[in-house]
């Protein structure tokens, strides 16, 4: 089902997938997209089939400025995006059948559920961060957003995005404010992090770094794999699927 999520005035576009044999109640599971993305990839729409499939209800949403929610691309923000998975969260706890809230992103959304968990830790069950962005803060600091240099002191107006779309400074200045190692530590439960080790956008080794401060992660890598998986998107999925199995049969020990 396709639907607006209301995030003070801004409507995020978004869809919601229930489990075959429509359960009274089951998880959901919340699919962030990455930068540039929207909720209809390839690799996001195959997250969503496989949680689906396992009995977990899920909810992809577009985030400002990207897919087919309201904000201009050159206006998004790492906290306008953790504004909008707040709100996602909080549309996600007022569904009457959601039991258990699990999260997943891509990218730099799996870089924004890693710090919108740490926010919501008492919430939020279990996350699965895929290829996350999450040197964006420190490249930022270092002024190399985007594979463009600048002095980090004096941040352009704007920069030009890899499809040519521009992005404004209000991005590197937000950027540069956010340390991801104290979410990190802040978020204890269940982490599964995977990442292809031929990935051109983000680099292996920040999910390697990564996987080794989380107090509970579990990492996968996808052999010979890039940044949106275009060669075993298969594995990612199998990952996805084996990970939530175990953390849904120790809480519903009934499910065969
Ligand atoms: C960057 C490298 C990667 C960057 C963003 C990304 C804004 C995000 C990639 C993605 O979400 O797919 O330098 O700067």
């Amino acid at each position: 089902m396709r639907m607006y999520i209301d995030c003070d005035g801004i409507k995020l576009n978004s869809y919601l997938d229930m489990p075959k044999g429509n359960p009274e109640k089951c998880p959901l599971g919340i699919i962030i997209h990455g930068f540039t993305g929207h909720s209809e990839e390839r690799h996001i729409v195959a997250v969503q089939q496989t949680l689906n499939e396992i009995g977990v209800a899920t909810l992809r949403a577009d985030m400002y400025g990207h897919g087919k929610s309201d904000g201009k691309f050159e206006d998004h923000t790492l906290f306008k995006w953790l504004t909008n998975i707040l709100a996602v969260v909080d549309y996600a706890r007022k569904l009457d059948f959601v039991t258990d809230i699990y999260m997943v992103g891509h990218s730099q959304g799996g870089l924004s559920i890693m710090l919108a968990a740490a926010m919501e830790r008492d919430i939020i069950k279990a996350i699965m961060p895929l290829s996350p962005a999450a040197m964006i803060p420190e490249i930022a600091r270092k002024g190399e957003l985007l594979g463009l240099k600048f002095d980090p002191e004096i941040i352009p107006d704007e920069m030009e995005a890899w499809d040519g779309r521009k992005l404004k400074g209000n991005y590197a200045r937000v950027a540069q404010t956010i340390r991801v190692e104290d979410f990190v530590d802040k978020y204890q439960k269940p982490v599964l992090i995977v990442h292809g080790d031929q990935d051109e956008a983000v680099p292996y080794e920040v999910s390697v770094k990564f996987s080794k401060q989380y107090k509970n992660c579990k990492f996968v890598t996808i052999p010979g794999d890039n940044h949106c998986y275009d060669y075993h998107l298969e594995l990612v999925t199998e990952a996805v699927k084996e990970f939530m199995e175990e953390l849904i049969q120790c809480h519903n020990p009934y499910i065969n």
